[in-house]
């Protein structure tokens, strides 16, 4: 939907995946700001720290030793929030619910390279850790329900470690956003005979304003229901319904366009720019999943600089998220910078 009827009064958009309601109030983006400014991160570090846990030939805090890997390197978390060896308890009591979990959790240093994040991999680089993502997910497939693939970069966002790395939580259980996902899309099936997600990949395009990039098989969106100011979904160009079923150019065209965003995030303020990111599809072994689309979103923290961050806090967290810019303004703000990362200028 083109937005200019709600370019400067607040307004509500819904998040038809989500099923959630997010309040927009682009008059306020002038509001003096005068609250916790966020020092800037390190900008240097070197191509190997021996103090990193996930360097190469390093000893991790469990004692054991990282190989010298050339490549990506998968290893078992040492401090598992999901345990293999869950049992079946329940508890059936209607104020007082619980069931076991049980899961594996991984962790994926994506380059042997401690000083480079995503954006400054090459896109080989960045092929193989795609590749690892599948290889990972169909081991892990085999024995959960849910796999998620996900990242959190930057100090600010609660990342302990600079080191170029993700995470990898399987589980027997169907998390409660993908489960929310899930109802949506069967929902928006049922009744419109598409995938949500690749009838709004569609919309976008179409619309453009919302579009920062895209190539032949996938497009980056602020979504029009974003709640994060710089909130992005990553969506492929046709009927893709898990990442095991990605072909080799498709695979190649994703490495092209996660460069192109990451590079984008990082020059919008010219620093490492923090998110979490993480991919959904559909679930491990579901009978019926045409309704289920590949995606990856995006949440970046920062607001309007490098050191100012977006807390979802307050009204956010009591009544409903709640944005200033609007998605509009976003995306045309990450259209408009180079393409070419900041660091790389010039070198
Ligand atoms: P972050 O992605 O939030 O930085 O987490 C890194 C993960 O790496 C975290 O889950 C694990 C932590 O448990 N880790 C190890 O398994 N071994 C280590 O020696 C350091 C960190
Ligand atoms: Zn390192």
């Amino acid at each position: 939907m083109p937005s200019s009827t709600f370019q400067n009064e607040p307004h509500r958009r819904f998040n038809p995946l989500s099923g959630e309601w997010i309040l927009v109030s682009p008059q306020r983006t002038t509001r003096p700001w005068q609250g916790k400014v966020e020092g800037k991160q390190a900008e240097n570090s070197p191509g190997h720290d021996p103090e990193c846990y996930l360097c190469p030939g390093n000893t991790r805090i469990s004692g054991a030793t990282n190989p010298d890997y050339t490549d990506c390197f998968v290893f078992d978390n040492d401090f598992p929030a999901i345990e293999p060896a869950g049992s079946s308890d329940k508890i059936e009591d209607t104020l007082f619910k619980a069931e076991a979990v049980s899961g594996d959790c991984k962790v994926l240093c994506y380059s042997p390279d401690h000083s480079k994040t995503l954006p400054e991999l090459s896109t080989p680089v960045i092929k193989k850790i795609i590749d690892a993502w599948c290889d990972l997910y169909s081991d892990l497939e085999e024995k959960y329900t849910w796999v998620q693939i996900f990242e959190n970069k930057g100090e600010i966002n609660g990342c302990s470690n600079p080191h170029p790395h993700g995470q990898i939580w399987a589980s027997n259980h169907i998390p409660q956003l993908i489960n929310d996902e899930d109802k949506n899309q069967q929902e928006y099936f049922n009744k419109h005979e598409t995938p949500m997600l690749l009838r709004y990949a569609e919309d976008e395009i179409k619309h453009y304003e919302r579009i920062i990039c895209m190539n032949n098989d996938w497009v980056a969106v602020v979504p029009y229901w974003a709640a994060w100011p710089f909130e992005t979904i990553l969506l492929p160009r046709t009927h893709i319904t898990h990442m095991n079923v990605l072909d080799e150019e498709q695979k190649s065209s994703l490495a092209d366009i996660l460069k192109e965003l990451t590079t984008r995030y990082d020059n919008l303020f010219e620093t490492s720019f923090p998110y979490s990111m993480g991919w959904h599809g559909r679930p491990a072994n579901s009978e019926q999943a045409e309704h289920w689309q590949l995606h990856a979103h995006f949440y970046p923290p920062l607001l309007r600089s490098a050191t100012v961050q977006k807390f979802m806090v307050g009204y956010e967290l009591m009544a409903e998220k709640q944005r200033d810019i609007t998605p509009e303004k976003a995306a045309e703000m990450l259209r408009n910078v180079p393409k070419t990362h900041y660091r790389s200028c010039g070198s």
